[in-house]
């Protein structure tokens, strides 16, 4: 795993955040080191396939990077005949997923067969679905277009699919937002990042990633349909929800 370094070197004049080729190459340490709870998110969308997922259908990891709950889901799923579809809009993640995925095949074993898709998830075809994954990836649409997104889902769900949802989060009260931001921060600086480059991601970042509320979000679930949801977890100001069609 390369060690993310992209904002400890070069210049203090960053251009924005982009999922480009060097950004690739560091990601598992990079969301290792960055997200609070990512580990446990991929271990409960294998958890989830394992329940939700039923024979014949697909399942969607939208924003799918390098495929790791795309492999998550893989794993979990216990039911025949189904297919997996990632999509990024990112070349340089869909290529190194393709990459990764296929190399972690073992021979011998006939996996749920994945499609890998260089595409804007906007504009993704969602049918005949029994669970669809965006594992910290609606953070990365404009507030215009997540209601659409959301309504997209729901409408290619089978009824009783799931919907996982995860995301960075803010809080309405000024103080328990500077908290949580502070944690998040020390807890980077646990994980070896000097202040320095926290700010200088933070601010590449900024208008890049665009966090919202959980009543937002939870809001915005009911508005398209889903009859449940609920937070499963939350580590500072991290959050991963669940929603059953
Ligand atoms: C994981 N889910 O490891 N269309 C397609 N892809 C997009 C779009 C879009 N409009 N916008 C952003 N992306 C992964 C981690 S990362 C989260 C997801 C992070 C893609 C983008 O290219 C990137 O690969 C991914 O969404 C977000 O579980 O970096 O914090």
């Amino acid at each position: 795993m390369k060690r993310d370094e992209i904002y400890a070197t070069g210049d203090e004049d960053d251009p924005p955040f982009r999922f480009n080729d060097a950004v690739a190459e560091v990601f598992p340490d990079m969301l290792r080191r960055s997200i609070p709870g990512y580990a446990a998110s991929l271990e409960a969308i294998g958890s989830l396939a394992a329940r939700y997922v039923k024979a014949g259908t697909n399942c969607y990891d939208l924003g799918c990077s390098l495929g790791a709950a795309t492999l998550a889901m893989r794993q979990g799923i216990r039911a025949p005949d189904c297919r997996i579809i990632a999509i990024d809009n990112s070349e340089a993640m869909i290529k190194r997923c393709e990459k990764v995925i296929t190399n972690a095949e073992e021979p011998g074993i006939v996996p749920t067969p994945i499609d890998f898709r260089l595409d804007d998830i906007r504009d993704a075809c969602i049918t005949n679905a029994s669970m669809v994954v965006m594992n910290y990836t609606l953070q990365f649409l404009s507030l215009e277009d997540r209601s659409a997104m959301l309504a997209r889902i729901f409408d290619g769900l089978i009824s009783g699919g799931l919907f996982l949802l995860s995301e960075k989060v803010i809080d309405d009260d000024p103080h328990m937002e500077e908290l949580l931001v502070d944690l998040h921060h020390e807890h980077k600086r646990r994980n070896n990042y000097s202040k320095l480059e926290i700010s200088r991601k933070r601010a590449a970042l900024d208008n890049v990633l665009i966090p919202e509320t959980v009543a937002d979000h939870l809001e915005r679930l009911a508005a398209v349909g889903f009859a449940h949801s609920a937070v499963w977890l939350r580590y500072f100001n991290f959050v991963s929800i669940v929603a059953i069609k």
